[in-house]
């Protein structure tokens, strides 16, 4: 369906659903092109709807056999759902329809990977299994019988019975069919175990194909660790006799909450030191985490209706942030946090893409899983923890599970706890939700007779389809240094709520050096003349670790401008800050290595589009590079004995210490690289017993121009391996050179170990190539025209992935005539596509707005 010709659904026209749903029994007879699903439902009139109207979603259904209360009816069917007569009160609906799994390639109802049956229902997939009321707000009780030869048969809640060709589920809570999950195949489980702390034993398994069984501890130890942190930092425990998890290769998204049957990318599972990088193991402890975490974030207290979105996802990404800052080092996590903030949401959010955190319409709802929902939303949590104190935060958050168990909720519910809670009137707060774009907050101060005095004044951009907006409140801390270093005045909230306010600090010695905007207390851009000189002072003094990294990342940021802009020379105050920072042994590597990074090409493609200027993709790249050489010159004498103070030997260990060693030596070799014709990179890569070092060494030599030799032994050596064939697959079109990057691409996608269907390798070659941005936005056109050609492939088989990558091109309106007019083409090639998705049709109307 065509964008202008689906329907857009809004936020303002919620109803109550007519019919809920008093229990469900589910009978499924698997066979890969012809599954059967029986359902018996007892529904019962909503006394609060305003109709009894009686339809229920269902799409790419055969309907073989209808009947209410043991009659035949004879349902009216649409490509949508079905309608029917039906009676008065309570009755009983009994259906069977018809499924093909096998065909199943969007990857979202029942579908098979590798041989197994798994599905994704979240957010309308369960209408794509049987008719149903599918929305959010209809809860019930679900009992699942699975028929099927395979070994092993899964479904939510605890299993009740168990046989030859068959296995029964329960599900004792009520939950919305988004949840509701089933797997069948011939599956290994690595069994683990769980006392609860009211002493409840819960058997937990992590599930994977024959050969993957090696690859499963870590995923078990994150799930306890998780368990326990839950009970410990939020009251919440397990509430079910059994908890699996299932690693499945083919998965739109990272993982997913299923009641009591956790389905994951297998990417997000799967871990061993040979296999998988530090940067992998972090990622599934977290990807574990959430999808616990949903557990009452989501399952227990889920959403009245899509628009809400948020209150599930932001809460529980803020939850999964708060452990994965307790379980390593808190500082990395926030400025870790914040680049991807910044990288995606900004950029989300000052485009044609831009939306509320709580969105007001949409066509298709899969096009909102964005970072804008999910780490926005994060953030709104964690201005209002800042807001209301830690005391505040603590009791409210009790009283959501108190007094809303069970419920679909709204964001208007969740603020609501705040407010009773703690007494605070949370209506200008609530503008975080509806207003999108992202506010600047523009800070000046002035300094006379002992008193600093702070003004800042918010500015909030028009965004697609919202102007003139209203103040909000932001959180803005700040602390303060005398001229020696000192701190003066510790972390101070300034609570700013109207468009312009000063704030002033008595009774100092001297004018202080400020430090704004600690710990990234609000989701703003700051706008603070400053110079070079305050910067490289707060890198050396500032006592807030995030500032003291952010304040190294400006004067980086300022000083590839100039290189690039003017093309003067790397700034020595930049350079002086770096050598002091990187050689400080007092400071933890993991901080040290981020302090290496360069703003990325998008960042600073940003920065040149905020000055008004309009970015060159090309001589962007060229500064980073050159950036780079001069920070190996200038470090050349100290790199070596830092790299070999760093090295990890012995061994491997995913605890964030080693890991943070080897992300320095990662840096530091790929700065050395530059300067010893790939010595030291491939004597790392002949060395290295783990990914982490393997792969670090290849980027390094790649990085350096090299490495022809090890790709190649890369792919003899792992070529049965999917995930880290997917790392292959990757760093090639990462690291090519910008004219090359389409061509390497092109390339690899002929391959036979090329598939169009599993969304893991089609990201591995297609989304590195949007974030080569000099690669992808070469003066070619190459790399648009690829994309696109792709994606016009992908989009009849899977239209979630297809949607979710036409955002590469969210900034075309930000470059040159030139590129300006070839992406605008690739973008209408696609939307005149006649049988395009409303998926994509959605994303590509959006983008070209
Ligand atoms: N709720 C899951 C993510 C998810 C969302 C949508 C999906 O299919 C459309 C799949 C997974 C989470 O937040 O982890
Ligand atoms: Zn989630």
């Amino acid at each position: 369906m065509k964008d202008a010709e689906s329907p857009t659904i809004y936020l303002a026209d919620y109803t109550p659903p007519n019919w809920l749903v008093e229990e469900v029994h589910l009978t499924f007879r698997l066979a890969p092109r012809s599954t059967r699903v029986l359902s018996r439902v007892r529904f019962a009139p909503n006394p609060a709807a305003m109709s009894r109207a009686f339809f229920l979603e269902g799409e790419e259904l055969t309907l073989i056999s209808a009947r209410i209360d043991g009659a035949e009816v004879k349902p009216e069917v649409t490509p949508e759902g079905l309608t029917c007569a039906v009676p008065d009160g309570p009755f009983l609906w009994e259906a069977e329809v018809e499924i093909a799994p096998e065909a199943n390639t969007a990857l979202e109802g029942l579908y098979l990977s590798n041989g197994m049956y798994t599905t994704q229902c979240e957010a309308q997939g369960f209408r794509k299994i049987t008719y149903y009321p599918d929305r959010p707000d209809v809860m019930s009780v679900f009992t699942v019988r699975i028929e099927s030869d395979l070994p092993v048969l899964l479904s939510n809640g605890n299993r009740v019975a168990q046989g030859d060709g068959f296995a029964e589920w329960h599900d004792p809570w009520p939950k919305p069919a988004y949840l509701f999950a089933l797997v069948a195949g011939d599956l290994l489980a690595l069994p683990g175990s769980f006392t609860t702390r009211s002493g409840k034993a819960v058997e937990l398994n992590v599930w994977v194909r024959k050969g993957d069984e090696d690859k499963c501890d870590f995923a078990m130890e994150a799930l306890k660790k998780s368990m326990k942190w839950d009970e410990d930092v939020y009251g919440r425990e397990y509430d079910l006799d059994i908890f699996n998890i299932v690693a499945v290769d083919d998965f739109n998204m990272g993982a997913m909450e299923n009641k009591g049957l956790n389905i994951f990318n297998s990417s997000a599972v799967l871990a061993s030191p040979e296999t998988a990088t530090d940067a992998n193991f972090e990622r599934i402890e977290a990807i574990i985490a959430h999808e616990y975490f949903h557990n009452w974030t989501g399952n227990r207290i889920t959403c009245r209706d899509w628009f809400q979105l948020c209150l599930k996802e932001g809460l529980t990404v803020f939850r999964d942030a708060q452990f994965t800052a307790d379980m390593r080092s808190e500082p990395v996590k926030r400025i870790s946090d914040v680049l991807d903030l910044r990288g995606r949401q900004f950029r989300e959010d000052g485009g044609p893409l831009a939306h509320p955190v709580r969105p007001e319409s949409f066509k298709e709802i899969n096009n909102f899983y964005t970072a804008t929902v999910y780490e926005k939303g994060a953030e709104v949590i964690g201005m209002l923890k800042r807001l209301v104190g830690d005391d505040g935060y603590g009791k409210a958050v009790q009283l959501y599970f108190d007094r809303h168990d069970g419920q679909a909720c709204t964001i208007e519910d969740w603020l609501k706890v705040f407010e009773d809670a703690t007494g605070r009137d949370l209506t200008q707060f609530k503008r975080w939700y509806s207003q999108a774009g992202t506010p600047v907050v523009t800070m000046t101060d002035s300094y006379a007779d002992g008193t600093y005095t702070v003004t800042l004044k918010q500015t909030l951009p028009d965004t697609p389809g919202q102007t003139d907006k209203q103040p909000q409140v932001i959180p803005f801390a700040i602390g303060l240094l005398d001229p020696s270093g000192a701190e003066v005045v510790p972390t101070t909230l300034l609570e700013l709520t109207e468009r312009e306010q000063s704030f002033a600090f008595e009774g100092l010695k001297a004018r202080p050096v400020p430090s704004p905007l600690r710990g990234f207390s609000a989701p703003v851009v700051l706008d603070h003349a400053t110079d070079n000189a305050a910067r490289a002072f707060l890198l050396a003094h500032d006592t807030d670790p995030f500032n003291r990294w952010e304040a190294g990342r400006q004067l980086a940021k300022s000083a590839l401008v100039a290189m690039i802009g003017g093309g003067q020379s790397p700034d020595a105050a930049y350079l002086d800050g770096l050598r002091a920072l990187v050689t400080d042994e007092t400071l933890d590597p993991a901080f040290r290595a981020l302090a290496l990074s360069l703003p990325s090409e998008d960042d600073l493609a940003q920065a040149f589009a905020d000055a008004g200027r309009t970015p060159d993709p090309q001589a962007i790249w060229e500064g980073r590079e050159a950036m780079r050489s001069a920070v190996a010159e200038v470090l050349a004498d100290a790199l070596p004995a830092l790299y070999a103070r760093h090295l990890v030997t012995g061994p491997y260990s995913p605890e964030a210490g080693p890991a943070g060693k080897r992300a320095l030596t990662n840096a530091l070799l790929a700065l050395i690289s530059r300067t010893d014709g790939g010595a030291a990179a491939r004597a790392q890569y002949a060395a290295a017993d783990n990914m982490t070092q393997q792969l670090g060494a290849l980027s390094a030599l790649l990085g350096a121009g090299q490495g022809a030799e090890e790709l190649a032994a890369f792919a003899d050596q792992w070529r049965h391996e999917r995930l880290v064939m997917d790392k292959w697959f990757m760093i090639q079109v990462a690291q090519a050179r910008p004219e090359a990057a389409a061509a390497t691409a092109a390339a690899l996608a002929e391959r036979d170990d090329f598939t169009l269907t599993n969304p893991n390798r089609f990201r591995a070659v297609f989304g590195a190539l949007a974030m080569n941005q000099a690669g992808f936005h070469h003066a070619s056109g190459d790399g648009y025209r690829l994309l696109a050609d792709w994606l016009i492939r992908l989009d009849p088989l899977n239209p979630q992935t297809t949607a979710r990558m036409c955002s590469a091109f969210q900034t075309w309106r930000r470059y040159d005539a030139d590129r300006k007019e070839m992406m605008q083409a690739q973008l209408e090639r696609i939307a005149a596509l006649p049988k395009l998705s409303r998926d994509t049709g959605e994303m590509v109307g959006r983008i070209l707005g």
